[in-house]
């Protein structure tokens, strides 16, 4: 399935090494104003090669609108977008090809299709995200014009690293989106030393969405954290999601975790956001493990396809930490889950309206 989301349906193509990556939206509401500069911003916080720390494959993300887009607004029909490979090295592959990486799909894709495209890991490259970013600049602009919703998130641990202060400000400022502007020299060093030393490291992203009215969701199956959850785990690489306080609400005591009210607002956000899987209208809060990355110069046992016992060891280009630049990924997932459902929220219940008493976010 490379299809995601009901009314506001994404479905990505392409291969790391094909010629092309692209995906078709269909059932973007009509009027919404888009030119192919729009996706410049989003595209390149995502991509590789922008600074040390990540893959050095240097592409331009150049998105083409092919259609759905006529005098600068979508016009209701699919919209097709397209991004060229441009600095694809298949000879990178070539030693790993008949080999299965540790802790990478080259294993499972193999048991599963008995085939696979090895060149730069293919469909299971990170290099698909790109679309689903693309896609989600159309959602966060609607979901932006629309109801004023903000989505946007950061790193919030490196290894075991978190963050010392908390600063939405500093977060754009540097090339990790880090909340404290005082531990990016650290972190620079952190990562020069990691990649030197030819390992990988996971890392959390958190991402919020202010502004989402409450009354978004659908129970049972359709909840609105069941399918950030999904979208979430979706993404490469992605072994955690938690929704508001997530696995600490283990050891909360239910007078803790609650969320008290006021006419004046919500006491607290244990809940991120999301009750019975339905909006509250308090800020949605999501966070997102990421494994360390497999792809490691440093030798492993492995196997190859012809079931003999091989030292694996992995050149090319690859990034030692997948997390540095999933800060838009996990962005892009949130924006396209409120997308769906809102336009799902406005088909059933668009004539229900805003209901009393409507508490504020929090106080
Ligand atoms: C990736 C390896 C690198 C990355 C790629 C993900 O590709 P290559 O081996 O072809 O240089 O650059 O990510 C992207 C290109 C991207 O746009 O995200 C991997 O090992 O997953």
């Amino acid at each position: 399935m490379n299809s995601f989301g009901q009314l506001f349906r994404v479905t990505t193509f392409g291969e790391s090494h094909g010629p092309a990556i692209g995906c078709v939206i269909d059932g973007c509401p009509p009027g919404v104003e888009l030119a192919e500069q729009d996706f410049v911003h989003d595209l390149a916080r995502r991509a590789t090669g922008r600074t040390r720390h990540t893959s050095q494959r240097h592409e331009s993300d150049a998105v083409e609108i092919l259609s759905g887009v006529y005098q600068g607004h979508t016009t209701g029909t699919p919209i097709a977008l397209l991004v060229r490979n441009t600095d694809a090295r298949s000879k990178d592959y070539d030693r790993i090809s008949e080999q299965f990486r540790p802790g990478h799909a080259d294993y499972t894709y193999w048991q599963k299709y008995g085939t696979r495209d090895p060149r730069g890991g293919g469909r299971s490259s990170a290099r698909e995200t790109t679309m689903r970013v693309a896609a989600a600049v159309i959602a966060k602009k609607w979901l932006a014009d629309k109801f004023g919703i903000r989505v946007r998130g950061h790193l919030a641990q490196i290894g075991d690293v978190v963050p010392a202060s908390f600063d939405w400000n500093a977060v754009e400022g540097n090339p990790f989106f880090w909340p404290d502007a005082a531990q990016v020299a650290a972190l620079e060093d952190f990562m020069d030393a990691l990649r030197k030393s030819g390992d990988s490291v996971g890392a959390r992203i958190t991402v919020a969405a202010d502004g989402v009215p409450a009354g978004w969701g659908e129970p049972v199956y359709g909840k609105l954290d069941a399918e950030l959850a999904a979208a979430m785990m979706s993404i490469n690489a992605v072994k955690g999601v938690e929704i508001g306080d997530g696995f600490a609400a283990v050891a909360q005591k239910g007078s803790e975790h609650r969320d008290e009210m006021s006419r004046a607002g919500f006491l607290s956000n244990h809940a991120g956001g999301i009750l019975g899987g339905i909006s509250s209208g308090q800020a949605i809060v999501c966070s997102v493990a990421f494994k360390p990355t497999s792809s490691l110069r440093l030798p492993a046992r492995g196997v190859d396809v012809d079931g003999n016992e091989v030292e694996i060891v992995t050149t090319g280009r690859h990034d030692p930490c997948v997390g540095v630049r999933a800060t838009p990924i996990c962005e892009a997932m949130l924006a396209l889950v409120l997308m769906d459902q809102a336009l799902r929220h406005r088909a059933q219940c668009g004539d229900v309206g805003e209901v009393s008493p409507r508490i504020p976010p929090s106080a």
